[in-house]
């Protein structure tokens, strides 16, 4: 184990490695982004801000998974379909990559006057796109699907807003949802948990890297955490680490369009046994840190918290 002075994500030095200046259309912000490997190379679906305030979705690629270039065109804007141009109004955000099959499945979230709901679309070739279905009533953002069906199911983390439990993580498998994680009082993530990367398979659980919202006198500060969920039955969570594993403190997160801010969508898993975690700063640039999944994993197990 590191010792604790040692960060357990370490910030590659270069960060921020995406900023608006990046990207050939005008944006103010890149953030946010779901990240996953497509024939050897990193892609990168990030969320900008229109000068109109309103969030569209943008495309970088790269061969290290440090130095992204950014395409001349959007990836995803809002549709001008009508089945789903109602409910994407006010814009796509947050996209989450989780690849099953031949499918990458993208889930986001689309902005419109009737709310936030969660839109699923799928891709082979990050070409073209196509739109399957809104899959959640309003109020619920915040979507992740397991790269994998698990006992013949898909399976998903998901953050509806209910007044019985606030700001938790439940999962559903097709019909159900069962509340699984709840935010923990006067604790790094007691206002708001939700789920972050798509969760990442290991030998000991499900990796989920989440993030957890704290109210401070100045605002919230949005912190990552991890969770291990059981492989079989990924709705028991075999540990939460009691602490967090990131948090604002580099200039482009504590400062920015929303301040105090580290947000993750993307982490990808290497061969080494280290996994490269994409995080947005304080919703303005994005930046990539490496961790040893061992490390997270054994964070989760070692004096963990209580889920619910
Ligand atoms: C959340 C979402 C994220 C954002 C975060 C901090 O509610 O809107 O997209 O990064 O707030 O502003």
């Amino acid at each position: 184990m590191k010792n604790q002075k040692e960060p357990i994500v370490t910030r590659y030095r270069k960060n921020p490695i995406l900023t608006k200046d990046d990207v050939p259309y005008q944006v103010a912000t890149v953030h946010n982004a779901g990240v996953t490997k497509y024939n050897g190379k990193y892609i990168m679906l990030f969320r900008s801000h229109l000068h109109n305030g309103r969030s569209i979705i943008g495309i970088a690629e790269s061969k290290d998974g440090y130095k992204f270039k950014v395409e001349s065109k959007p990836f995803l804007t809002p549709s001008n379909d009508t089945a789903f141009g109602e409910y994407e109004e006010y814009g796509v955000e947050d996209v989450r990559i989780s690849q099953i099959d031949e499918y990458f499945l993208l889930t986001y979230s689309a902005y419109s006057r009737h709310g936030v709901r969660i839109g699923l679309a799928k891709t082979k070739d990050f070409k073209t796109v196509e739109r399957i279905s809104l899959i959640t009533q309003s109020d619920l953002r915040n979507v992740v699907i397991f790269p994998e069906k698990i006992n013949g199911q898909y399976v998903r983390l998901d953050r509806p807003h209910s007044e019985i439990s606030k700001w938790s993580i439940w999962i559903s498998y097709s019909p159900d949802l069962i509340l699984i994680m709840k935010p923990e009082t006067y604790h790094w993530d007691e206002m708001k948990i939700g789920p972050g990367a798509t969760p990442i398979k290991t030998d000991k659980g499900w990796l989920n890297i989440y993030h957890g919202v704290f109210e401070t006198m100045a605002g919230a500060v949005y912190r990552l955490g991890v969770a291990l969920h059981d492989l079989n039955d990924p709705s028991i969570i075999l540990g939460v680490s009691d602490e967090w594993i990131l948090q604002p403190e580099d200039p482009w997160e504590v400062t920015g369009y929303v301040p105090n801010v580290v947000f993750t969508c993307g982490a990808v898993e290497e061969e080494d046994g280290t996994v490269k975690i994409y995080w947005g700063g304080a919703d303005s640039v994005m930046c990539v840190g490496t961790a040893k999944i061992n490390e997270l994993v054994e964070l989760c197990l070692k004096n963990p918290r209580k889920p619910l």
